[in-house]
């Protein structure tokens, strides 16, 4: 337990680093009165259930080492919620500009859905955690989708767990025809999305000062 441990840490460091600078992203778009691409931010390192599920898909020893580190890009993960499809391409757009990280790689599910109705844009990350014996290269998947596409996903976790991928076929359908209905109201938010902002840029200036109105 002390070697995974060991293992872990940089990872629950790198996560919570990237946790803060990317709630900060948020704060200075609040600061600017811009509205912000970015909702909200989550994090977690992967558990060790989980861990040792993937390495039994993998095919590879359950033990903390370079070639676990090396093939299971998700050990640190972050989720980052849009409110809009569109917020999704200006997130990425800030990622790809920033300096204390660098892109490995690129997965676009939503331009190509999965076959399950999974949406959601995956960058994988190199971010450098300082220890105490030097730096440390960590790989980090960032999800970044919108509210929809995470609810649906979420949902669709908890009944992949209670199922274990074996799916019923009454909710398989379900759960592709939830995924239509997520992708739609995606569409329809975007086609009234000025109206939308205008509405909650109104109500950020109120909470501010709302003596003035
Ligand atoms: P958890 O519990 O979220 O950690 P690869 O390694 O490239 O062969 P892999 O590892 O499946 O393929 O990578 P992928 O598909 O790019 O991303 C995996 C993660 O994306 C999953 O992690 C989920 O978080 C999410 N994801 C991918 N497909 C689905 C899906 O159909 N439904 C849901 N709900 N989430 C999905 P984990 O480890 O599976 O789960």
């Amino acid at each position: 337990m002390g070697q995974w441990n060991r293992f872990l840490t940089p990872y629950k460091q790198a996560v919570d680093e990237l946790k803060i600078k990317f709630k900060g992203m948020r704060s200075q778009f609040e600061n600017d009165n811009t509205n912000s691409p970015i909702e909200f931010v989550t994090g977690r390192v992967k558990p060790l259930a989980s861990i040792y599920d993937k390495t039994l898909e993998k095919g590879i020893p359950f033990e903390p080492s370079e070639k676990l580190a090396h093939q299971l890009q998700d050990i640190a993960g972050i989720r980052m919620m849009c409110q809009f499809v569109g917020d999704i391409e200006t997130v990425v757009g800030l990622l790809r500009q920033r300096k204390d990280l660098r892109i490995i790689e690129e997965k676009d599910y939503i331009s190509n859905e999965k076959q399950s109705g999974y949406r959601s844009y995956h960058v994988i990350v190199e971010y450098p955690v300082q220890t105490i014996t030097g730096e440390q290269l960590i790989l980090a998947e960032i999800q970044i989708r919108t509210l929809a596409m995470n609810f649906w996903a979420s949902i669709e976790h908890s009944l992949n767990y209670k199922y274990k991928g074996v799916f019923p076929e009454e909710i398989k359908n379900r759960l592709q025809r939830a995924a239509e209905a997520a992708f739609q109201l995606d569409e329809e938010m975007s086609q009234i999305r000025d109206e939308i902002q205008e509405a909650q840029a109104y109500f950020t200036e109120f909470k501010d000062s709302p003596g003035t109105h």
